[in-house]
């Protein structure tokens, strides 16, 4: 009995000197990442390499799953592996010191190669944080692990070996390294948090001009009375975000640079964003879709636009669409972060609004959605044509080059989808019996909505009421009034683009180029 207590207590020893080292390298960490650059932090690039290496499916379950939350499930997650392993070398470590110390340095130089790995990598100086981390993690270890008494109560709380400390003795270093790793992090988070002043600063000091093309009014018939409908715009804060960026790149507008550059290309350029700004500016309302929105999903929204032509800047460079003899066919966004986006040459080129957009809804794009300046291409999934923190343009071909989605089982080419959802009921509602209700938002950019039906049960297609049209590019609002009737009930429905298709009953999933299938909710009237 006082044998296993014995086992187990040290056992607890060996668990607390590891998480107490685990915290140590982390803290550190955090702190060299805050002085120098805070996007090498260790949880910071092993999450940004696990989420490059996640299977499409996966990333598209937790993407389902886990909604805009994805990331910080996936920084718990790896939280709580670091954990685990810590209180596996921690009890390595009181047999073993050495080893242990070895395995965390090891763990250091795990996070260093994925530092090094990322695409946004600025040199070998990323390498730091997760360096210094595990060599301050593993001297913890080892000092805890040579100071742990042995299991058994020394008579009195005495010295319970020659070289170790009594228990309180042990638990106060322990105590007093948990507190100064935690100031350490505090500091270094402070210090991470301080590295985007100057981007906030040149955020909050941006006028945006006006544009010389002003989107045409919205009619007062785009937005429909319905309760629970969504808006016809979607304000700043409620418009979803999709990305891979696990801290959000805040980029300082003074020494931001775009550079267009690439096959086809007679006179590559660099632009500071002043040169862009005093071009002459379009606004437009453009409905932005994600390819990973399921039938009836979120990943949707429409928003007031500013920005410089696309095909402008092109022709200006030379450039010209396969159509007219171009030799590029493909048009390769990268942003700071590394990402790569990949659009058609010919969609950038065909009179659509192709736009590096530089205001939202009236003001500075949010950090979040790609300050200072993002791609836009209406009637393209977010994913070719959408990217943010965008800082080079190069004109290729599909077939010698694939952005980063491409690699990942997406398809090449995705327009959207005619596509439509109901907003209300919500599925599982229990709403009163009489006139409800049904209503919410078809799209299918370029083309326009020009029909939307609603059936109940197996009942017959009844025609919805639209809300006017605002473009071809954004998304209309539907209602139907429904006499509804006792008892469990199915609502679908389905629309129809300017093209005279109607929207595929045939369901799919979102890879590889977007979800097709009619939206059903299931209702209760009591
Ligand atoms: N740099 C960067 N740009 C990106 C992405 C990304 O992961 N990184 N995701 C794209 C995807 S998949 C979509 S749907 C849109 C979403 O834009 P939003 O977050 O502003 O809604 O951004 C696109 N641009
Ligand atoms: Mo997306």
């Amino acid at each position: 009995m006082s044998n296993f207590r014995n086992t187990s207590s040290r056992a607890g020893l060996g668990a607390l000197a590891g998480l107490v080292a685990a915290v140590t390298a982390l803290a550190v960490a955090e702190l060299v990442a805050g002085l120098s650059r805070s996007a090498a932090g260790p949880v910071a690039v092993v999450g940004g390499a696990l989420i490059d290496r996640t299977p499409a499916a996966v990333k598209d379950f937790a993407v389902r799953t886990f909604g805009e939350d994805d990331k910080s499930i996936l920084q718990l997650g790896i939280l709580a592996v670091l954990a685990g392993m810590a209180i596996g070398l921690g009890g390595l470590g009181l047999r073993h010191r050495r080893s242990a110390a070895a395995g965390v340095l090891l763990l250091g130089i795990v996070g260093a190669a994925a530092a090094l790995s990322r695409p946004d990598s600025t040199g070998a100086g990323d390498a730091l944080p997760s360096i210094a981390g595990a060599v301050a993690g593993a001297l913890t270890l080892y000092f805890l692990a040579s100071q742990a008494p042995s299991g058994a109560p020394a008579p009195e709380g005495r010295k319970s070996s020659a070289s170790g400390w009594t228990r309180r003795g042990f638990l106060t270093a322990a105590g007093v390294s948990a507190a100064a790793a935690t100031s350490a992090g505090v500091l270094g988070r402070f210090l991470s948090g301080r590295q985007g002043q100057g981007a906030v600063t040149s955020r909050e000091s941006l006028v945006l001009p006006k544009p010389a093309s002003p989107a045409q009014p919205v009619p007062a018939g785009a937005s429909l009375k319905a309760p629970g409908i969504s808006p016809f715009t979607t304000p700043n804060r409620d418009f979803y975000r999709v990305d891979t960026a696990l801290t959000v790149p805040k980029v300082d507008a003074g020494t931001w640079r775009l550079r267009i550059h690439g096959k086809g290309v007679i006179r590559p350029r660099t632009y500071t964003l002043d040169q862009l700004l005093v071009r002459p500016l379009i606004e437009r309302d453009i409905t932005l879709t994600c390819v990973s929105n399921e039938v009836g999903g979120p990943y949707l929204g429409t928003a007031r636009w500013l920005g410089v032509l696309l095909a402008d800047l092109l022709r200006e460079a030379g450039v010209r669409p396969p159509s007219e003899g171009g030799q590029a066919d493909q048009l390769v966004a990268r942003s700071v972060d590394g990402m790569t986006l990949g659009s058609p040459v010919e969609d950038l080129m065909d009179g659509r609004d192709a736009m590096l957009a530089v205001g939202m809804n009236g003001e500075a794009l949010p950090f979040e959605h790609g300050f200072p300046i993002r791609m836009l291409v209406p009637g393209l999934y977010g994913y070719v044509s959408a990217c943010k923190w965008i800082t080079d343009i190069e004109l290729t071909t599909f077939d010698t080059y694939d952005p980063y989605w491409v690699k990942r089982k997406w398809a090449k080419r995705a327009p959207i989808k005619t596509q439509s959802r109901i907003d209300t009921p919500k599925p599982f509602a229990r709403p009163v019996a009489g006139t409800v209700t049904i209503a919410g938002v078809a799209w299918a950019q370029r083309r326009g909505i020009t029909r939307v039906e609603v059936r109940v049960d197996d009942g017959p297609w009844q025609d919805a009421d639209l809300a006017a049209q605002d473009t071809v590019d954004t998304w209309r609002q539907w209602s139907h009034p429904w006499q509804a009737t006792p008892g469990g009930h199915t609502i679908t429905v389905r629309a129809t683009d300017a093209t005279g298709q109607v929207q595929t009953e045939r369901r799919t999933g979102t890879i590889p180029d977007g979800a097709s299938g009619w939206h059903s909710v299931f209702v209760t009237v009591p």
